[in-house]
């Protein structure tokens, strides 16, 4: 077997920096559960393009669930608990959803996690997301985990200056990333997606924010 082959196998905790870890694989075990709770969600609440505060598109398509919802618009960024588009509630954040989040980042550090929010990314071969921060939620003390499903992606991970020298992750389906503590406002970003076809999620790559924003 090949050395490619056993780090699959055999994925162990990747600390990335003092309050990043990745895990590779950690999703697999539920990805079935975890698809299966987010059919409904994405009935409930497509994929949509937002506008930045700039009137741009943005290439990233996204939704969300939980209580709260990330959003922009012409008059800019924020959490809402409606959903802009049906205004209604976001659609519940489901429970596998939660409970796998919590799990990641009690294995990297962070005890007692509980979402309120998921922001789901969409991305289609070519798509990219441009360096930035996430700091529209209330409390930078709690840490934010990802999933990434589908097309495999390079994250950017740089410094706390948008001008710091960047790091090229790559991030494959099933790969949890949690970052919290001085790590949590690192400016990151995700290079175009390659073109290409996922065997269980086709052309595309889903990427999956869990956080407490409230
Ligand atoms: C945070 N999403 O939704 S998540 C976002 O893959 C977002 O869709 C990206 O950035 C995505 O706000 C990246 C993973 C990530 C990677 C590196 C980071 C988040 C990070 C470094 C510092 C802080
Ligand atoms: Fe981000």
């Amino acid at each position: 077997m090949i050395q490619s082959d056993l780090d699959l196998f055999d994925a162990h905790p990747q600390q990335l920096a003092a309050h990043t870890t990745l895990l590779p694989g950690f999703a697999l075990a539920e990805l079935e559960p975890l698809l299966d709770a987010l059919r409904p969600v994405l009935r409930a609440a497509p994929f949509r393009h937002m506008q930045t505060p700039g009137g741009l598109r943005m290439a990233v398509a996204l939704s969300n669930c939980g209580a709260l919802g990330w959003v922009s618009d012409a008059s800019g960024y924020r959490y809402s608990a409606t959903d802009p588009v049906s205004g209604k509630p976001w659609p519940a954040l489901p429970r596998v959803l939660v409970e796998l989040a919590s799990r990641a980042a009690a294995q990297a550090g962070f005890d007692g996690f509980v979402a309120d929010a998921c922001l789901i990314n969409h991305y289609l071969p070519g798509t990219r997301l441009s360096l930035h921060q996430d700091r529209d939620e209330q409390d930078y003390a709690h840490p934010i985990v990802s999933i990434s499903l589908g097309l495999p992606a390079v994250f950017l991970f740089g410094g706390l200056q948008r001008s710091d020298r960047t790091r090229r992750i790559p991030l494959n389906h099933g790969d949890v990333l949690v970052w919290g503590g001085e790590d949590r406002l690192r400016f990151h970003g995700v290079l175009p997606i390659k073109p290409g076809v996922h065997p269980r999620m086709g052309e595309r790559r889903i990427n999956l924010t869990l956080r407490k924003a409230g």
